[in-house]
């Protein structure tokens, strides 16, 4: 029998159920809980050698000497690189697409900036081999003194970033009149990213096409820097990372080590595999660098803003600038008439900063959202009162309208939730038997930024549906709303939905940072399944072969897996497809198909972020909105902090996923607790080295150290920021946390800590 032979008889909406914005479960779920998830280092390929790293035991000066006979003498020692005997690579240009400083780039340096960097690697049979061989090498150092940090003497005022000055009316002068001044300053230190799955890479070669087995949450912009790296094509450096076990933002660019694999790999003409080591990571890449700021608050008696002056510091390393924006949110949160920012770096010698969860917006809430607590305390006012005295109706800082901003609704919801109306204002007021009790709150924003992303979307003829992009999921839940994206557009249940992510050949992606992937990949996997259901419903229509030929234009309807003509006459799509002699129908959409560049400059689109439109690009000021209430308990005879309960609010706008949001909004505040109370990367200041350099002594956040989470979604689709109305969620949740904490340990205690952190003892 023909599939043609059997026309079924349907009416209705199929299945109708509204699949975005559905509550899903990860679809990826039951495979990483069982095991079957291959992530980047599990790839099985046939004659890996490994690779081990050999670091810098000094922090600043240079290595006179490596003497590596007895390693490659060793058993099962393939090679030992060193900055003796490798050429340099081609410098790449930066993750923002500008050209390279240098001509050149050593991934083995014999000029060392920070204790741990990487001088030399090993390459054996087995990874055993390897480790026992690279205690062989014996490495003689010059050392110079190191600058520590950003207190050491030598450090200095650092450089300023110009880009970031920002003021607007007259702050100065408006400071000097205001009835309440207040000048305060806030630090955080190094923080780490530690994602459960450390760092690492397979490197192989096939003539001059590179393949990387390597998580990656940005793998066109890592393609572009190792193919500049090595003086490759573009599409001749392949990336596969089907799974990451966590990012934060360190596995966005392409690092040291992996081009030292990548060398390796190319010297011995056989793949090499390379991991970090739990300490490596610490060393081998950096998080958030250690920030200072001073803010100067002028308001009236009665609590109105009248301006704010920030001046703002960040470690950066001694070869790279890394900025850290402290005045992310500073401006934008309260209607501000005077605003003045201004930042530098400081070089220090540490490894280069990076990018962790929210970097600006976090450390920046920090300073804001605990000087309004601490102006709200100055004139006698309950700091969410305070917060809606001073909300902005609009964005000062650009003058245009917010899309939308539903601040007031989150501080409304999480108040009521919370219970803050109970809240005694009086700090140490509040007991629970020999406890102290303290309820604190802040409010919290992340922007909503905007690149292209492409998706393909097919129609098989087994009836099912594929949707491939090169993006990624770190585990956000990518997997899982892509398919309830193409799932909704095409009518059709999510299990008939093959979503192919994490892979450099397929159609091009931008960064999975800055919380836009959602956004902008739903955007596009929605145009390109509208799109390829125009191909089918055009095949039906006019191929010769089709069964439901010249019913006419606009008549189609493609509902639960069945084309439907306006009789009520249904064909399964596979049966078209099959008709007509097809394997697939298949569309290429891109979320901003206006995106400004020349054709020639597609690839470019998607390996820098020089083409991401800024929050106010457009007639509107586009962010994610939040506000916490958190309640701690503190035991001054034991000196211990105990979080006990968090209640959040979010304005996201639309949610795909309300699920998958509510588990990213609760990660963030996660990390955000871990921030408040326990990590911290220590300084020997006498060698300039970490000294917690693993999860032993660098203080991650258990589930003991976890209360109940509440988080409340406020938010309504928002027409401006995404084609389908969301916006930000994966970063937003961190960000407010700290002040929270901070806020509430006050209220508890009386007593006010301004530095990352807040430890027993600096409550003492
Ligand atoms: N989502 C939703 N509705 C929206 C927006 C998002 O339901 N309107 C849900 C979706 O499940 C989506 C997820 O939230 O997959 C995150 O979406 P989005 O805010 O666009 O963030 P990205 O997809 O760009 O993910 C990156 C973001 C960043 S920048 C960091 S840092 C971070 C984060 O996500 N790192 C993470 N969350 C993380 N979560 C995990 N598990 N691991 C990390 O490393
Ligand atoms: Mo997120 S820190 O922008 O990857």
């Amino acid at each position: 029998m023909s599939p043609l032979d059997a026309p079924v008889k349907r009416g209705g909406a199929g299945d109708g159920l509204p699949v975005l914005g559905a509550a899903l479960a990860r679809l990826d779920g039951v495979a990483k809980l069982e095991g079957s998830a291959r992530f980047a280092l599990d790839q099985p390929v046939e004659g890996l050698a490994h690779a081990v790293l050999l670091r810098a035991t000094i922090a600043a000066g240079r290595v006179t000497r490596i003497d590596a006979a007895a390693a490659e003498a060793a058993p099962g020692v393939l090679a030992v690189l060193t900055p003796d005997n490798t050429a340099p690579l081609a410098a790449a240009s930066s993750w923002t697409g500008a050209p390279p400083a240098q001509p050149q780039y050593r991934p083995l340096d014999a000029e060392i900036f920070h204790h741990g960097q990487q001088i030399a690697a090993v390459v054996a049979e087995t990874l055993e081999q390897a480790q026992e061989a690279a205690r062989l090498i014996l490495v003689d150092y010059e050392a110079v003194p190191a600058i520590t940090g950003l207190d050491d003497p030598r450090a200095g005022d650092g450089d300023p970033i110009d880009m970031l000055s920002k003021s607007w009316g007259d702050a100065a002068a408006a400071l000097d009149k205001a009835a309440v001044r207040l000048t305060l300053e806030y630090r955080t230190p190094r923080e780490f990213n530690m994602p459960i799955e450390p760092h690492g890479l397979i490197a192989q070669w096939d003539g001059e096409e590179l393949t990387l087995w390597e998580p990656s949450q940005w793998l066109d912009g890592m393609a572009r820097t190792y193919a500049e790296w090595f003086g490759l094509r573009f599409d001749q450096v392949r990336i596969v990372s089907p799974y990451i076990g966590g990012g934060f933002g360190s596995k966005a660019l392409a690092l040291p080590h992996g081009a030292v694999a990548a060398m390796a790999a190319r010297q011995l003409g056989r793949p090499v595999k390379l991991a970090l080591t739990r300490s490596q990571t610490f060393t081998g890449l950096g998080g958030r660098p250690a920030t200072r700021q001073v803010l100067e608050i002028g308001a009236t008696a009665g609590g109105r803003l009248l301006a704010i002056r920030q001046r703002g510091w960040n470690e950066t390393s001694m070869n790279a600038v890394s900025v850290e924006p402290l005045g992310s949110v500073t401006g934008l949160m309260y209607a501000l008439p005077n605003f003045d920012s201004r930042q530098n770096v400081v070089p220090v010698h540490t490894v280069q900063p990076g990018a962790k969860r929210a970097p600006g917006e976090n450390p920046s809430a920090f300073g804001l959202e605990s000087a309004i607590d601490e102006l709200a305390h100055a004139v006698g006012q309950d700091p969410l009162a305070l917060r809606l005295l001073n909300d902005a109706e609009h964005d000062h800082s650009s003058g245009k309208p917010w899309s939308t901003r539903k601040l007031r609704e989150a501080l409304a919801a999480g108040a009521v939730a919370f219970g803050w109306d109970r809240r005694d204002p009086m700090p140490r007021s509040m007991r629970d038997g020999h406890l102290l009790i303290g309820w604190g709150m802040a409010a919290g924003t992340y922007p909503v930024r905007r690149t292209a992303g492409e998706a393909l979307v097919g129609i098989l003829a087994d009836g099912s549906v594929e949707v491939a992009s090169s993006t990624a999921d770190m585990g956000t839940g990518a997997h899982t709303i892509l398919a309830q994206t193409a799932a909704e557009a095409l009518g059709l249940p999510v299990e008939r939905v093959q979503v192919r992510l994490g892979d450099s050949r397929l159609p091009r992606a931008p960064v999975t940072g800055g919380s836009q992937m959602a956004g902008l990949m739903t955007g596009a996997v929605h145009k390109a399944a509208l799109a390829a259901r125009e191909v089918l419903i055009g095949l039906a229509l006019s191929d010769p072969r089709s069964p439901l030929r010249g019913t006419g234009a606009n008549t189609l309807r493609l509902e639960g897996g069945m084309l439907v003509a306006p009789d009520g006459t249904a064909y399964d799509v596979s049966a078209v497809l099959k008709a007509t002699g097809r394997e697939r129908v298949e569309a290429l959409r891109d979320t901003l198909a206006e995106n400004r560049l020349k054709p020639e400059d597609h690839y470019r689109n998607f390996t820098t972020v020089s083409t991401m439109r800024a929050p106010t690009d457009g007639d509107y000021s586009m962010h994610s909105w939040c506000a916490h209430f958190v309640e701690v308990a503190v035991d001054e005879a034991l000196q211990t902090i105990r979080l006990r309960r968090v209640v959040s609010a979010f304005d996201s706008g639309r949610l795909y996923n309300p699920k998958l949001a509510a588990s990213q909004w609760k990660g963030g505040i996660v990390m955000g607790i871990g921030q408040a109370l326990l990590e911290e990367g220590l300084v020997d200041h006498r060698h300039a080295r970490l000294m917690n350099d693993n999860l032993g002594d660098y203080l991650l956040p258990t589930n003991a150290d976890i209360p109940e989470i509440e988080v409340i979604d406020v938010g309504e689709p928002d027409p401006h920021a995404s084609a389908l109305g969301g916006k930000a969620v994966g970063e937003l949740g961190i960000v407010g946390v700290a002040p929270a904490i901070a806020n509430a340990l006050f209220h508890a205690t009386g007593k006010r800590l301004r530095s990352l952190p807040l430890t027993g003892q600096r409550l003492a």
